[in-house]
């Protein structure tokens, strides 16, 4: 199996669990990937500190009103990293397809690593689902078809993933960072995106209104939830490889996220969390935000399945 060539584990695991595998509720993955960084590299030590804040933070949730440490959280431990980009997505790939497979149902969390991993994921788990939609975090659009003579690189990933899944099937919000370029792009293909100034001028329950509209025109049953942890202001999360002032409140953030994974008309399948830069953090500010965010996600995808059951 792909996963088993690709994935070795370490000794620090998400949240120090390890649960036995018929009680499994989520499952993490490293991708310790940055060879594309554009800006400022060291992506791939992004895996080993989200671990290592993970030990330091609380597991109860108060948007779910549960406590993820009544759960089990299975740390798969990282994918084995080369340095070709097309060899390393299509080894992502393999893992993602096969993982989607073996753990539908239960919430799976990519910690990147730098954004291009999330080709990887998505080409892998589209392969099994191909009713998944594809909901975008970020402060950048990311649609330029090539940069510095790279298709694949990490300003180019919304474009390969509209490539991947289609237009209709890819939206993105937070957005403040692109060229007229991307813009016309975005245009012309009908690209879904809620700028900033949308959701900070019309507030957050429009922003989620649009994404329902999003979820019924375009069929999504499943999503992805990338998150750029460029999406936050440098305030909130400075260790990115390209931060860009102007950007969401963490509980802005949160609060949207997790209305996107309480929603009915749709399920979270995936996300991934890229582009945290330990080597340019502040006292392990933006790695403790990237934990609460997988702690956050966990919870309310846990809530949910629990909720429904009871019904
Ligand atoms: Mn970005």
């Amino acid at each position: 199996m792909g996963s088993e060539l690709y994935l070795s584990r370490g000794t620090l695991l998400f949240g120090g669990m390890d649960p036995s595998p018929d009680k499994v509720d989520a499952i993490v993955v490293g991708i310790p990937y940055d060879m594309t960084t554009t800006y400022r590299p060291g992506s791939r030590f992004a895996p080993l500190m989200i671990r290592k804040a993970s030990q330091e933070i609380e597991f109860y949730s108060i948007r779910s009103d549960i406590d993820i440490e009544d759960y089990g959280i299975m740390d798969l431990g990282d994918i084995a990293v080369i340095q070709n980009s097309q060899a390393m997505i299509e080894r992502i790939s393999i893992v993602a397809s096969d993982l989607a497979s073996r753990y539908h149902g239960k919430l799976q969390v990519y910690l990147g690593g730098e954004h291009t991993i999330t080709i990887g994921v998505v080409k892998g788990i589209f392969r099994k689902i191909p009713d998944l939609c594809t909901l975008i975090f970020d402060a950048h659009l990311d649609l330029r078809n090539i940069y510095l003579d790279e298709k694949i690189n990490h300003s180019t990933v919304t474009r390969r993933l509209v490539e991947v899944v289609g237009p209709e099937r890819v939206y993105l919000v937070g957005v403040r960072a692109f060229t007229k370029e991307e813009q016309n792009y975005a245009k012309q293909n009908k690209i879904h995106f809620t700028d900033i100034r949308s959701i900070r001028l019309l507030g957050l329950s429009e922003a989620i209104h649009r994404l329902n509209k999003w979820y019924s025109t375009s069929k999504c049953k499943y999503l992805h939830i990338s998150i750029d942890l460029d999406v936050l202001d440098p305030a909130y999360a400075p260790g990115v490889s390209t931060p860009e002032p102007d950007g969401l409140e963490t509980w802005a953030f949160l609060e949207m996220m997790h209305a996107v994974l309480f929603n009915r008309l749709v399920e979270a399948f995936s996300i991934d969390i890229v582009e945290l830069t330990p080597p340019y953090d502040c006292n392990g500010i933006t790695s403790t935000v990237a934990a609460k965010i997988a702690v956050e996600a966990i919870a309310a995808h846990i809530s949910k399945k629990k909720k429904a059951s009871l019904k």
